[in-house]
């Protein structure tokens, strides 16, 4: 295979089929992926990469996890899609097997992740309206600064982030946002007898996993209910075994009136998302009144079934934990100069550059690459740091020494 600037002529060609068909929505790595399977990917080169992204967190299980596509194939073969015109064989079993795994009433089904934030900013607003007694069209949800819940318009309409609202507007009214891991301001917000809900990551992912303080969850939800308030918790990043518990808000005991899945949801095979109440708010929505042309379907059902069952088959969450306090300890103990916060809960992490060079992130990233480690920055100067919950401390070791040598070239 010819090789010009490093770069394999097949790479070099698909890297440009991709720039002159398609929108220029990302910025990727210039990586070209082909194969993946556990912790690791390949490139078309056939270059061996730590995956430590997992496709922001979609991919818990592994790449290619054996029981999932099994699953997968199997129902592929067989009945694909309904629609919900129709019943299917699978969905009730799914409901019944999803409802017992997290403790509530009922699931709404849906696909992408902001289409379950989006269901369940619906539900909190039907509920207030319905059963709190909130004056019609006055509803309001409380949102953190610094929040990523997905791109719909309706989502970036409470987004701080200049990058995801610019020139999208005009924006839907309705919400308020208040700084994240402050109590105080959500007591505040709270006096407002016309908010609904409050819309939390247990863990703020896109903003570089920030952790908030101990207790601020368990905080959140005691004024909430006593304001009669519905707690939304997007566990869509932070859940499915990734903080080290099934969910984050399990660290704290929380039980939030509202959960959002979605990513890990399927193992990283197919979108597949879910909205978890008990009936009082989960049934203020009628037939007809809110779907999707996929969502709940058998092909979705089954994988997800098999995705949820191997976490707790090989317990990920208690993996996840204790690999996750091996990295951060590897990461500190390298006491280097330019690494300026170590960060995370389970294997969801992320550092901190400090750097004068504004590039230095990125720059890391792709020496990372080049010694055979796939991470990408986020907002700038922070590197997330989110491998596959199957790892071994041998290869959480090996990682450590794939960060020490890229850093040493800053
Ligand atoms: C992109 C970020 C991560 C999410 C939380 C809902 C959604 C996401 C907490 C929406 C999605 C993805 C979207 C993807 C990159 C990635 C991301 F960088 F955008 F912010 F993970 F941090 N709630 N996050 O993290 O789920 O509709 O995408 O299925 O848009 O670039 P989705």
């Amino acid at each position: 295979m010819q090789v010009i600037n490093g770069v394999s002529t097949r790479t070099q060609h698909l890297l440009e089929l991709e720039d002159k068909y398609g929108a220029h929505n990302y910025h990727p790595l210039p990586v070209v992926l082909s194969k993946g399977r556990g912790v690791y990917v390949w490139d078309v080169e056939d270059k061996r990469y730590y995956d430590f992204l997992s496709g922001y967190s979609a991919i818990n299980q592994g790449h290619c996890h054996p029981r999932i596509i099994e699953v997968f194939l199997e129902q592929a073969q067989r009945l694909t899609l309904t629609s919900r015109a129709f019943h299917n064989d699978v969905l009730g079993e799914f409901a019944e097997y999803i409802t017992r795994f997290f403790g509530y009433d009922k699931v709404l089904p849906m696909n992408t992740g902001v289409e379950a934030v989006e269901t369940g900013l619906k539900l909190a607003r039907r509920w207030g309206y319905e059963v709190k007694g909130v004056p019609a069209g006055k509803a309001k949800v409380i949102c953190c600064a610094d929040n990523f819940h997905g791109r719909t318009i309706n989502v970036i309409s409470f987004s701080t982030d200049t990058d995801s609202r610019r020139d999208f507007g005009p924006f839907t009214p309705g919400y308020e946002i208040i700084p994240y891991n402050d109590i105080d301001a959500l007591k505040l917000a709270l006096q407002d007898p016309n908010v609904v809900g409050f819309l939390v990551e247990p863990i703020q992912g896109e903003a570089g996993v920030v952790v908030p303080h101990d207790g601020y969850l368990a905080a959140a939800a005691a004024l909430c209910k006593e304001a009669n308030v519905l707690l939304i918790a997007d566990e869509i990043q932070t859940g499915l075994s990734r903080t080290g518990k099934m969910l984050a808000c399990d660290h704290e005991n929380v039980r939030p009136d509202i959960v959002l899945l979605g990513k890990a949801l399927s193992g990283g095979t197919m979108p597949v998302s879910a909205v978890l109440a008990d009936d009082e708010i989960m049934m203020t929505i009628k037939p007809g009144e809110h779907g999707s042309t996929y969502g709940g379907n058998p092909l979705a059902c089954r994988v997800a079934m098999a995705a949820l069952q191997v976490l707790v088959d090989e317990d990920m969450a208690a993996n996840s934990a204790m690999q996750g306090a091996r990295l951060r300890a590897g990461l500190l103990d390298l006491q280097h100069p330019n690494i300026a916060v170590v960060r995370g809960k389970g294997l969801f992490n992320a550092i901190v550059i400090d750097h004068p060079n504004k590039d230095a992130a990125w720059e890391i990233c792709m020496e990372m690459k080049e010694n055979g480690l796939l991470a990408k920055p986020t907002h700038g100067d922070r590197i997330r740091f989110a491998p596959p919950l199957l790892i071994n401390s041998a290869q959480i070791d090996e990682c450590i020494g794939i960060i020490k040598k890229s850093m040493e070239r800053l």
